[in-house]
């Protein structure tokens, strides 16, 4: 727990006070409080633990007692149910900047504004300028403000961010006095969408590195710089940059730290202090101890010397990998390395860019034994479906191109659709002929539930079909997946063994973790399908990977992380 973060919670609290017009002297203790702590050199934690939060000023019996709250749970009972008692939207116009409580309180008081929508409209429309104290400026700050906490709030996709996080990292690593710099936050853990980058960078000189940092080509604009923590808007995306610079001695416990995720953190810390010790970005240390244990620097002897597994990142979201991790059971990953071909590439025959004898070739360059071929079926005209005779044709060139290239095997597949009424889009005697046949719904998403969970079953139900890909439909960005029931698609798909693809598209990632780990449980195998339209497209794997990881996979859970010998005998039934 950052003394931050505890100011952080005692001026919000101090806010919603003044908003529900509650006692003045009540709100400025919360405020000089916040400020207090935000203020101190030493750590508020080790504060707590030496009793000595009370010789801070203005902090008296019932705030220290609030602080040893926070930082044994993480948050404030009473800070939660305050917000309760306050509109959402209230408490997201407190987060512009430069909008203090009192304004909030009479637009809510005297327009009813409630939320960030009704305040722009307020403020274009003119009305906020009937109020006391509002000046033409105050109209230009809002606007800006309400900008830049909807762009705060929107999520940006693993696919987009991590690259860029990527160029951005090697930047600052070239910058001098940079020891170390890595990834933190929800994008080393891989989530499919993130909020902002966090970097934490290792350096003796921090306000060297941090003149530098602002300086950089890639920053569009400083939002806040320090000697601990600088935040910048990058230009790319607009997205946020938090730079951390920490000490090497303490470079393990940051990284940990500021990895999380948060509920991760709690849990660990917990498990610290039963042992005796505490945990916090700073390092680790004996109970009653300032200096940290040497293991503090590094990420891997943390987790050693509290007799754990190494836990990786895409696994710390307090879901049992601590558990796991004491125990000695934490499941081993599958690797990029460890997926021998791809499920779902599409070539020219359909809409695809390349062609079959370009796919072999992009396939043999990554190392693969082998590449699905599945174009689209006859109805779906838009993405130039086959009829049979252009199948027939494809499956000659399939077994041309297999013959010129000894190391990979182009499998012949297709992706069928599966009609509304749950049949599929080729006869019996066309799909008969292909090594792998993939189901996968293309339209009338708007069925209910029901309806599509049967049109799923009767398609794991047909002998010819091995995969359902995308089986929730989602575009992340664009539209929600439809809802199916898992207990009965997983059910069926085990019966009649059938796998489930993990479509690696930045925008699908579907199934999604969850459901993966999910559907492993329930002896469900998983397919790993890049959906290639192009041959740079092949890359896009690894972000399945990523999502595999997170939902506990290992090889055997993936029909791809198999050999071709396997695949293929299972791939006949
Ligand atoms: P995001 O940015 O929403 O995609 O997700 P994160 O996990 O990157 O969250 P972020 O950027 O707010 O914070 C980075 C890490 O810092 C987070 O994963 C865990 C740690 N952290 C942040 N706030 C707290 C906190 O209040 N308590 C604890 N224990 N850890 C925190
Ligand atoms: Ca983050």
């Amino acid at each position: 727990m950052d003394n931050k973060t505890v100011a952080g919670i005692f001026k919000e609290i101090a806010k919603i006070l003044e908003i529900k017009g509650e006692n003045v002297f009540r709100i400025r203790a919360y405020e000089k409080a916040g400020r207090i702590i935000e203020g101190l050199s030493e750590d508020i934690e080790t504060l707590a633990e030496n009793d000595t939060l009370r010789e801070l000023p203005g902090i008296g019996k019932d705030l220290a007692e609030k602080i040893q709250e926070i930082i044994k749970t993480g948050t404030l009972k009473k800070y939660q149910e305050l917000k309760k008692g306050v509109p959402e939207g209230v408490l997201e116009m407190l987060t512009i900047p430069g909008l203090g409580p009192r304004t909030v309180k009479l637009f809510y008081d005297s327009l009813g504004i409630d939320s960030l929508a009704k305040l722009e409209e307020a403020v274009r429309g003119g009305a906020i300028m009937t109020l006391p104290g509002i000046r033409e400026k105050t109209q230009k700050n809002i606007l800006e403000g309400i900008a830049h906490v909807r762009q705060s709030a929107k999520t940006t996709l693993l696919g987009v961010a991590l690259p860029l996080a990527e160029k951005i990292l090697a930047k600052v690593k070239a910058v001098k006095y940079v020891a170390a710099a890595e990834i933190a936050g929800s994008l080393r853990r891989r989530k499919e969408t993130v909020k902002d980058i966090d970097l934490l960078v290792v350096s003796k000189k921090p306000k060297a590195v941090m003149d530098e940092c602002v300086g950089l080509d890639f920053v569009k604009q400083v939002q806040a710089k320090g000697l601990t923590k600088t935040s910048v808007i990058e230009r790319e995306h607009g997205l946020q940059v938090d730079l951390r610079v920490v000490d090497k001695d303490s470079f393990g416990a940051a990284l940990i730290y500021f990895t999380g995720s948060k509920a991760f953190n709690i849990k660990l810390r917990q498990l610290a202090i039963k042992r005796g010790y505490k945990i916090n970005e700073y390092g680790v240390f004996a109970q009653e101890e300032t200096k940290k244990e040497k293991i503090s620097r590094d990420e891997e002897r943390i987790f050693g010397f509290f007799d754990m597994q190494h836990i990786a990142p895409e696994l710390r979201e307090d879901t049992g990998e601590i558990e796991a991790a004491l125990a000695k059971h934490l499941p081993r990953l599958i690797r990029l390395k460890d997926v021998y071909g791809d499920l779902h590439v599409h070539s020219e025959y359909s809409d695809g860019k390349a062609s079959i004898s370009d796919i072999a070739a992009g396939g043999e360059a990554l190392g693969y034994e082998y590449i699905a071929v599945v174009d689209h079926s006859q109805g779906l005209k838009i993405a130039g479906g086959l009829d049979p005779a252009q199948v027939r044709k494809k499956i000659d060139e399939i077994k041309k191109v297999n013959r010129n290239h000894k190391k990979i095997q182009i499998l012949s597949g297709a992706e069928v659709d599966i009609h509304s009424d749950g049949t599929l889009d080729y006869p019996p005697d066309v799909l008969s002929g292909f090594d792998v046949v993939i189901a996968a719904i293309h339209g009338g998403f708007k069925q209910t539930k029901t309806q599509l969970t049967k049109r799923i079953v009767a398609a794991c139900k047909d002998k010819h079909v091995n995969i359902i890909a995308h089986p929730t439909g989602r575009l992340m960005g664009l539209r929600p997946g439809y809802e199916i029931d898992y207990k009965e698609i997983f059910k069926v798909a085990a019966d009649y063994q059938v796998a489930l693809e993990l479509n690696c598209f930045p925008q699908r990632l579907d199934l999604d973790d969850i459901h993966c780990r999910a559907a492993k449980t329930a002896g469900i195998k998983i397919a790993l399908g890049s959906d290639s339209h192009s041959l740079r497209q092949l890359q896009n794997m690894k972000y399945g990977v990523f999502v595999a990881r997170r939902g506990w996979l290992e090889k055997e859970d993936i029909l791809n992380c198999w050999p071709k010998g396997e695949l293929l005998k299972w791939l006949k039934k």
